[in-house]
């Protein structure tokens, strides 16, 4: 009896709770229109040195402009973990959402929920295949960056050519693809380089290790790495350690992590193509206050990014990412 008065008492003040924070702005349920001065930025995953500094950039601006920014990221890259984020987004309803889409197809259809529901999408860095559902999309120029990661390993490689071997993430991740697709298009281009092809680590470091092990028992005329991220290019460093092969087989990796940065400098890895993450973030909060005020919004913005070798790190400090704000 008493159990069901308070449950009794508890859900009243639960609905009358629920009736005043829809009357005020709409922040519960789905059909009440958007908190306009709310977004929230979705990363691909927690507590990795890209996302945080894209979320550092994203704070800084959206407190200049005066909205609040939350952030939400999975545990994991992985679209099963960030669909119940974006689902509970919904549910929240903020102005707008900023996400980095962990799959280009897996991730459309909550994506699109959102959409539906009233929420302006901005896509920050990764985009989904569809692009009918972001207003704006921010990233490099990812293509480009492969490319770029080509003509530096050829040029590192100096003269006499070999096999190379590329560590990619997880399929379906838009930007690391594109990457990917850079590099082995560039390849035909440089004359004496040979791809083993594309192996996948699942952005786990220590796969991305166990792949440089077999590759190199396999192809011992491997001489250089391009690893499309910072999960990648850790992973392959530490691989190329273990087998005793650091420098002899050059590697380039996407990325600009704190100890990405360590292994530029001791010579484990001998080149670096950084982002823009907090530009991506920064900018990103710029496309959804305009979408939020019915202003023009710019459908695809491109970010800086930089090859960085150990001869010109001190001056290219600015491009390493951060770990905290
Ligand atoms: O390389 C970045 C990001 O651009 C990519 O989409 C996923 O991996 C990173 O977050 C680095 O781990």
């Amino acid at each position: 009896m008493r159990t069901g008065r308070r449950t009794a008492v508890l859900l009243g003040v639960a609905v009358t709770a629920a009736a005043m924070l829809a009357g005020c702005g709409g922040k519960v349920g789905d059909s009440g229109s958007a908190d306009k001065h709310r977004m929230v930025l979705v990363p691909g995953v927690a507590n990795e040195p890209f996302y945080i500094s894209m979320q550092c950039g994203a704070q800084e601006e959206a407190k200049k402009l005066g909205y609040d920014l939350d952030t939400q990221a999975p545990t994991q890259f992985d679209a099963t973990q960030q669909t119940p984020i974006v689902t509970g987004v919904i549910s929240n309803k903020p102005g707008a959402l900023l996400i980095a889409p962990t799959h280009a197809t897996a991730m459309a259809s909550p994506i699109k929920q959102a959409k539906d529901s009233g929420v302006k999408v901005i896509e920050v860095d990764t985009a989904l295949d569809d692009t009918s559902v972001a207003l704006s999309s921010i990233s490099s120029d990812n293509r480009k960056g492969g490319q770029l990661a080509a003509q530096t390993l050829a040029k590192l490689v100096g003269g006499g050519g070999g096999s190379v071997l590329v560590i990619n993430t997880k399929a379906g991740t838009s930007t690391t693809d594109l990457r990917a697709q850079g590099f082995v298009d560039e390849l035909k281009n440089q004359p004496g380089l040979t791809s083993v092809g594309v192996q996948y680590n699942n952005n786990e470091a220590a796969q991305a290790a166990s792949i440089v092990t077999s590759t190199l028992a396999a192809h011992p005329d491997l001489v250089g790495i391009f690893a499309t991220n910072l999960s990648s290019a850790e992973g392959a460093a530490t691989g190329l350690r273990n087998a005793g092969k650091l420098g002899q087989v050059k590697l380039v990796g996407f990325d600009a992590s704190p100890k990405q940065v360590e292994d530029l400098k001791a010579g484990t890895v001998q080149a670096l193509i950084a982002q823009d993450p907090a530009g991506i973030g920064a900018q990103g909060v710029d496309q959804a206050a305009a979408a939020i005020d019915g202003k023009p919004v710019t459908r695809t913005i491109q970010t800086d990014m930089i090859a960085i070798t150990q001869a010109d790190m001190a001056d290219n400090a600015k491009y390493f990412y951060k770990s905290k704000c």
